[in-house]
């Protein structure tokens, strides 16, 4: 059975967007793919976060999702947060075309990013290698311009 699931980031500026997400089968990798509009050019974070509260806007997503207590890092390493999707890159347009797949991420059991937000940062993500403290908790990838809960699609 293939399971998708779609968000729909928003923010408090001008930056928007659509995520979809598709997977195979329960092992598969996910698929993820969509568009951020109003970014500036540039690399910008983009991560799952912990909880599907916005209730006090993005800040209310808490930190990245991080279920097996790992440092921060790139979506290619080993040892990462479960969320850390890295970077997509916003062209001169002000818009970030997305296709990514990822061996971590899963819409099923136990540790299942639905019910989650996803969001789309200020700055690039340094994938842990900045040389600071911080820099293996967020990335330095600063302030958090849009976000959504992923939920289940049809
Ligand atoms: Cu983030
Ligand atoms: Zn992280």
């Amino acid at each position: 059975m293939v399971l998708k699931a779609v968000c729909v980031l928003k923010g408090a500026g001008e930056t928007s967007g659509t995520v979809h997400f598709e997977q195979e089968s329960d092992s598969a990798p996910v698929r993820i793919t969509g568009e951020i509009k109003g970014l500036t050019p540039g690399d910008h974070g983009f991560h799952v976060h912990a909880y599907g509260d916005n209730t006090n806007g993005c800040i209310s997503a808490g930190p990245h999702y991080n279920p097996h207590n790992k440092e921060h890092a790139g979506p290619k390493d080993a040892d990462r947060h479960v969320g850390d999707l890295g970077n997509v890159t916003a062209g001169e347009d002000n818009i970030a075309k997305i296709d990514i797949t990822d061996k971590i991420i899963t819409l099923t059991g136990l540790y299942s990013i639905i019910g989650r937000t996803m969001v789309i940062h200020e700055k690039a993500d340094d994938l842990g290698r900045g040389g600071n403290d911080e820099s293996k908790k967020t990335g330095n990838a600063g302030g958090r311009l849009a976000c959504g809960v992923i939920g289940i699609a049809e």
